[in-house]
């Protein structure tokens, strides 16, 4: 049985390969795309591949641009031809939770910028329902007043904490909350409600936004759905 890291670097060796001399390339976050970064690394580093990077997390943008990616933000790029990402959880209607990384801002600014959207993941990672908590990032002035109303409505909020017990601050300087559900309601009428609560940024369901999914599998095919 392949471990779940040799299943993320077959996904994510097999991801890179969807990446073309002269692209511009959305990066995402999370340990798949840590094999999806050192790929582009080592044809950057052997070919000569002339890509640019967009990151979608501080963390992205050192670790790609130490392997020698050149990196550019989102709005110094005219666009972007494809973006590379994780997820947590994906259902069979290729709707997703993402944010787990704490980095789902940047990584949905980066994919609605993108004309083409790849997610990559283990096979731990596809199930027939959304089951993941939701991350949501809000404002940190009001997030207590906030807290309380997601808790009114039953969503079982939490407060992303780091390892010091201290709420984990996003790239943006946002708090982060994780939202519980025993099932998950409909989740374009959720992220609209979430979305229309005074002090949400932005919530991790990423809907009708892939295009592609790579998926490495435990008997270390890839399967890859478009
Ligand atoms: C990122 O990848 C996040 O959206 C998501 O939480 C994370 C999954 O990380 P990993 O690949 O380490 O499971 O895109």
């Amino acid at each position: 049985m392949a471990d779940q890291t040799a299943l993320k670097k077959l996904a994510g060796y097999r991801a890179a390969e969807f990446v073309e001399d002269g692209m511009v390339v959305g990066i995402g976050s999370g340990s798949t795309i840590a094999f999806v970064v050192e790929a582009l690394g080592k044809r950057v580093a052997e070919e000569g591949l002339k890509i640019k990077g967009v990151p979608t997390s501080d963390k992205t943008r050192r670790t790609a641009a130490k392997l020698g990616i050149p990196m550019h933000n989102v709005d110094d790029v005219d666009h972007i031809d494809i973006t590379i990402d994780g997820a947590d959880q994906i259902d069979e209607n290729f709707a997703a939770i993402k944010g787990g990384g704490a980095a789902l801002l940047w990584e949905k600014i980066v994919a609605v910028n993108s004309r083409r959207n790849i997610w990559v993941v283990d096979d731990t990672k596809i199930a027939p329902h959304l089951t993941h908590y939701l991350p949501v990032e809000v404002i940190p002035y009001g997030a207590e007043q906030l807290f309380k109303r997601l808790k009114q409505k039953g969503y079982e909020p939490t407060w992303r904490l780091d390892q010091n017990g201290n709420p984990v601050r996003t790239d943006s300087a946002n708090f982060l909350f994780d939202l519980h559900f025993d099932k998950m309601p409909d989740p374009f009428k959720l992220g609209r409600e979430l979305t229309s609560m005074v002090g949400v940024v932005e919530h991790g369901l990423f809907l009708n936004i892939v295009d592609q999914v790579v998926v490495g599998r435990d008997d270390e095919t890839i399967a890859v759905f478009d």
